[in-house]
């Protein structure tokens, strides 16, 4: 007996789980993607380029730019919905979801956090607006999975501040209006809000990337760059500072590959029951049905473990180890989600034409930013036995 084909999470009916309110504003930035970033985002993809300064004010007009954030223009909605959001713009592109994550999550929250209140007053309403954008630079050339080694240095001068070194594979890099930094001083680890006009200051795109492909990626450099007192951000001193904003971001990649995922294994069904090979759809062998059973069981799991963690994130009561648990298990189980479907679509997985090569060389970048997949397995492991492993 057969029966009409069902879409991998209404299986789980997960809509029964969310409030009208959560569904609502998913369904808006499903909205949104479906008609504005759907049909570009392959060319953009190929051409390696986005229209990021018109983007940045559409999501602004959208209200999804900090909408986790109260106050400055920002949207002040729950966890889940700021989850749920993160994972329809990811199911148009991660590259697009970055755009987004790194505005609210690590640049706006920042400030929002630990900036004073002339910082939330100058910068706040208008990366909300998207009038301006920010970019967050922890990551060194020498110092990705180990920031704490940062060699970036901010110098007391008089006054002032001054700036030297270098962040590598900053997110927004060329495009932002304001960088949230992170260098060593005398008294330990500390941020800065750095306008990216002041002098000093240079953004270099890198190029040749074969994932993420429409987001910005940027090499800055910081020569004497001098900064007023008041750049400081006064709110949070050592590497807690930029670890507590990656929370944000790590909880959002939880929620957000799951999008890349769904929008593969989607196209994957649908292909697979369109697609016939020794006269019957493909979607008829077993070995087809194995392949989309395991990957909607993970995709259902990694979703409910998302809403899990959006429930406890609400109630104020989520732990770091505990947003490593949800960006590992979803960034991992994604990416094998997207290569497992770019197996179903034979030779047409390979192009543009589809979505989910583009989202499975996305899922590489996801992986590794806001902490690889070994230094989330670290996290949870001393969170398992009490033992830091890292070095
Ligand atoms: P450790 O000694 O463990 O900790 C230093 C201080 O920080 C506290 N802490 C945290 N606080 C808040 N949230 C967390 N998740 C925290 N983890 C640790 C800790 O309690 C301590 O506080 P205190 O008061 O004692 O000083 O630090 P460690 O040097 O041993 O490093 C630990 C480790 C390896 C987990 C950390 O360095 C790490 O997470 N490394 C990964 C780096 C990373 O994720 N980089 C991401 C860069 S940003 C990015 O990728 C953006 S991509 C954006 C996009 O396009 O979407
Ligand atoms: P490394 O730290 O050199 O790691 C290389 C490998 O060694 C990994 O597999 C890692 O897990 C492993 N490894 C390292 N140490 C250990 C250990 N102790 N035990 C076991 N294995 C270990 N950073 C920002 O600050 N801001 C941004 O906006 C930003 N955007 C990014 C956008 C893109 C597209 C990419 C690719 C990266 C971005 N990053 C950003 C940087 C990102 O966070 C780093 O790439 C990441 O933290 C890993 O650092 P790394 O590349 O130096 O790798």
């Amino acid at each position: 007996m057969s029966s009409a084909p069902r879409q991998p999470l209404e299986l789980f009916a997960i809509d029964g789980l969310l409030t009208e309110e959560e569904r609502a504003i998913r369904d808006v930035v499903r909205d949104f993607v479906e008609r504005r970033i759907k049909p570009e985002v392959a060319d953009w993809f190929e051409a390696g380029t986005i229209p990021a300064r018109e983007l940045a004010r559409e999501f602004g007009e959208l209200g999804v730019l900090g909408m986790h954030l109260e106050g400055y223009g920002c949207a002040g909605t729950n966890a889940v919905s700021y989850g749920l959001a993160a994972m329809e713009l990811e199911a148009g592109d991660s590259g697009i979801r970055s755009l987004v994550s790194v505005q609210g999550s690590l640049a706006m929250y920042a400030i929002h956090a630990f900036g004073s209140d002339e910082q939330k007053d100058e910068w706040l309403p208008r990366m909300a607006k998207g009038e301006a954008i920010g970019c967050f630079g922890l990551t060194e050339a020498d110092f990705g999975s180990n920031p704490s080694g940062m060699r970036t240095a901010a110098k007391r001068d008089g006054d002032d501040w001054v700036l030297d070194g270098s962040k590598m594979w900053i997110t927004n890099g060329t495009v932002a209006d304001v960088a949230i930094v992170w260098a060593q001083t005398d008294d330990g680890i500390r941020g800065f809000v750095v306008p990216t006009d002041t002098a000093g200051f240079s953004a270099r795109e890198i190029h040749k990337k074969m994932s993420l492909r429409a987001s910005v990626t940027a090499e800055l450099v910081f020569d004497g760059v001098r900064l007023p007192a008041s750049a400081m951000l006064p709110g949070v001193r050592g590497l807690k500072g930029p670890l507590a904003c990656l929370n944000e971001a790590r909880f959002g990649i939880a929620y957000g590959t799951l999008g890349a995922a769904r929008d593969c294994l989607e196209t994957a069904l649908s292909y697979a029951i369109d697609r016939e090979q020794f006269d019957k759809p493909i979607a008829g062998y077993q070995m087809t049905q194995q392949k989309l059973t395991d990957m909607t069981l993970e995709l259902g799991k990694g979703m409910l473990l998302a809403i899990h963690l959006g429930r406890l994130k609400d109630a104020h009561a989520i732990t770091p180890e505990q947003v490593s648990l949800g960006k590992l298990n979803n960034a991992r189980e994604s990416l094998a989600i997207a290569r497992e479907c770019r197996s179903i679509l034979g030779g047409n997985g390979i192009t543009l034409e589809y979505p989910v090569i583009r989202h499975m060389n996305n899922l590489e970048s996801v992986f590794t930013y806001e902490g690889t997949n070994e230094m989330h397995t670290l996290i949870i492991g001393q969170a398992l036995t009490g033992i830091p492993a890292f070095r």
